[in-house]
Formats: C-alpha cells, structure tokens, sequence
C-alpha cells in the first residue's frame, strides 16, 4: 500500500468508533424457541463486563447502548448504578432507548393507540427517558415503535399520525441543547398489515414536525430487500437529516446477522456516501454509528468483535476511495473507470494496516484471538452457566 492510501487508512482509524448494544450480550432467541448459552450475560453489570471486554481488545467502542426496561428496571432510580458501573467498566452510557413495545398496556400501540391513558404513559416513559439520558450524560435518545396494525381498516392511518406528531414535539420540548431525539423506522415486524413510522420519508417528516434536535436513525435491516440503502444516506445526508445507524446485516429480513457476513458491498457503499459527504464539506457528519444486533447461536462478544472489527475494516476501504479522481470519471461519463475506483478500494486488503495501528495503540493485532486466549469466556462461563441453565431470559 503506496503512503498516500496508507495516510487516508490511518485517519479512518484514528476517527472510527462505534457503539454496542446492551442487548447483544443477553440470551435472545426467534420466536419459535431460545437457545440459551451458558456465558450470556443476565445483568446489566455483566452486560457492562462483555462490553468493555470488546472495547478493551479493539479501542474503538467505547459507549454501550442501553434499553431502559431492561438495563434501567427501576428508571431514573437506575442511574446512580449505572453511572457506577460506567466507571467501574470503563465504558460510556451511550443511546438511551426508552421501550414502548413490551408492556400489555401496548398491544394495540404506544403513541398510535386509540386510547389517550396509554398515549400519555408512553409519552411519560419517553420524558423519564429522556431525564435519564441527562443524567447520564448521553446526548440521544433513540426511539422506535412497534406500532402499526395487522389488518385492513383497522387503524385510522392519518389520525395516527397525528398522535405520533403530538407526543413527538412534546419530547422534543424536553431535550436539553445538544441532544437529540432519533426516530427509528421499519417496514414490518410485529405489525404485518402497516407500520405507523415505516420508511425513511415518514421518520424524516415526523423528526421535522418534532423540531430541529430530531434526526433519523437507519437500522439496515429495516428495508424491503433490493431497497437501496446508501441512496436513503445520501438524501438524508443532503438534507442534514441523518442522526445515526443501527448496523447490522441481512438476508431476507430483519435478520439480526453479523454485519458485513452477507453483503459486505453494501456497507462499504454506505461508508463511502458519508466519507465522500464529509470530503466535500471538509467536516465531519455529525452521525451515531451504532450495532443493532443481538445473536441467538454464536458467542455473544465474538460476535460482537467480529462485527465491530468488520465494521472498522469496511470503514478504512470505503477511506481508500480517491473522490477526486472519482469526480473526474462521473464527469466524463468514465462509467468503467467510476466503478473501478469502488472495486480496487473494496478489493484492497487493509488489515495489515491495521494490525499495525492496533500494534502502535496497544490493542492485540488479532482481537478474535487475543480474546479467545485471554480466558475470560471460560471465567463467565463457569460463574454464570448454573444460573443460565434455570432461566432462559429473552426478549427479542
Ligand atoms: C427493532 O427491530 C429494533 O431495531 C429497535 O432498534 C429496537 O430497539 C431493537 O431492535 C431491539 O432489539
Ligand atoms: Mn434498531
């Protein structure tokens, strides 16, 4: 690798960092059975530990995720224990996550439901949300609804929306400056029929309706197959709109795969839409790289340094596209040599550089193996596996 692409490698590294969730470190399952390993962790400590294993090995995740119902059980009570375990781990509270799927209460809808005592519950656990991020000092909140309905006629679409937007500036009214409201959106699951905030341009009217600090969040595994994602970046880019990611990757839904372990291509192309964004702007997108993904068969923090390691990879080829000489080719209608420039920069092997910057940061050059050697999977397994074999936890 010349020393111009080896420079551009190394900014990409020196800047990239991505969040972890909570939730991958948990047992969960489908909904046809759970397997439950014997190392998943069951309390938010543990949560704590799995992460700030990843974090230790790789440096670049340095901020865990954190759903409120289920690492935050008794809300803003919840902290003070957070705010220690933060510092005992060594590891930031990263997105807050409010939960407006999971109580009985919203088996017809949060802020979609037709009755107003249940609109007004999930718009108060949003509010504590939001008072818990402060206290936390996280900067996002990060909102998804499961909301939406199976049948034909049976929910009034408009009126809907209309609830959505109300309780949506109400949040919005409680951020502090610097925070931001993400609005999450997904095609389908658990609702088959429609899905109130269900594509890109419904999440990026409500956010405008909500006020300037609300953004959108991209889950890449919320798309119609073939759908193409990396253009949805690039307009939300253009429009100032894009808030941040929930990575993951997919074969035919929301699949919840290791990123990159399907359509690597893809990723890359989404890296690169915001890189070439930041090249012409000569700043950085203000965006939340986050991991959406929670594994039912392998091992939780490999898979997690798995995915991150993926993810920093990916991000130094998507680097290694020379825009200059990209702009050239579009405009000569160079179709060949545009394309090109894509390939070579995919097909370009960065991890020996890699490995040398981990060597010059002090993180092992293999983070796979270094954990695999570092006897912590043994420790878990045998303090947590009696536990784990009694209770098969799960909530996704
Ligand atoms: C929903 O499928 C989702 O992507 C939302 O981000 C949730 O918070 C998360 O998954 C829970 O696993
Ligand atoms: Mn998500």
């Amino acid at each position: 690798m010349d020393s111009r692409k080896a420079e551009r490698v190394y900014g990409a590294l020196e800047r990239f960092a991505i969040e972890i969730p909570s939730w991958g470190f948990a047992n969960t399952g489908t909904r046809f059975g759970k397997f439950s390993q014997p190392a998943a962790a069951a309390t938010i400590e543990e949560k704590f530990s799995d992460a700030s294993q990843v974090h230790r090995l790789t440096g670049i995740c340095p901020s865990i995720a954190l759903h409120v119902q289920w690492d935050l059980p008794a809300g803003l009570q919840s902290v003070g224990e957070i705010q220690r375990l933060a510092r005992v781990y060594g590891m930031q509270p990263g997105s807050i996550n409010p939960n407006l799927f999971q109580d009985q209460r919203y088996k017809y809808g949060s802020f979609g439901n037709a009755d107003k005592s249940i609109r007004d519950m999930a718009l108060r656990h949003t509010k504590d949300s939001i008072e818990i991020a402060r206290g936390l000092h996280s900067r996002d909140i990060s909102m998804w609804f499961a909301d939406g309905s199976n049948y034909p006629g049976t929910a009034n679409i408009r009126q809907r929306k209309r609830w959505f937007e109300h309780n949506l500036r109400a949040c919005h009214a409680e951020l502090s400056a610097g925070q931001r409201l993400f609005i999450e959106y997904k095609p389908f699951e658990p609702a088959f029929y429609h899905t109130d905030i269900a594509d890109w341009g419904m999440a990026l009217l409500l956010a405008r309706s909500a006020g300037p600090q609300a953004k959108v969040l991209v889950d890449t595994g919320h798309h119609y197959l073939a759908q193409n994602i990396e253009q949805i970046v690039a307009w939300l880019l253009s429009e100032e709109m894009l808030g941040g990611f929930h990575f993951n990757d997919r074969r035919y839904a929301d699949d919840d795969l290791t990123l990159g372990s399907i359509d690597p291509y893809q990723v890359f192309r989404i890296f690169h839409e915001i890189l070439y964004f930041e090249e012409e702007r000569d700043q950085r997108a203000d965006i939340a790289f986050m991991i959406d993904q929670s594994h039912n068969l392998k091992g939780k923090i490999e898979a997690m340094i798995q995915t991150v390691t993926m993810a920093q990879m990916i991000f130094c080829k998507a680097a290694l596209v020379d825009n200059a000489s990209l702009a050239e080719a579009r405009d000569k209608c160079d179709l060949v040599g545009a394309e090109s420039l894509f390939q070579d920069a995919f097909a370009t092997d960065v991890r020996p550089a890699i490995e040398e910057w981990r060597d010059s940061k002090g993180y092992p050059r293999d983070p796979m193996m270094a954990f695999r050697e570092s006897g912590y999977l043994n420790r878990i397994t045998n303090e947590r596996a009696e536990r784990n074999a009694g209770s098969v936890s799960s909530y996704a």
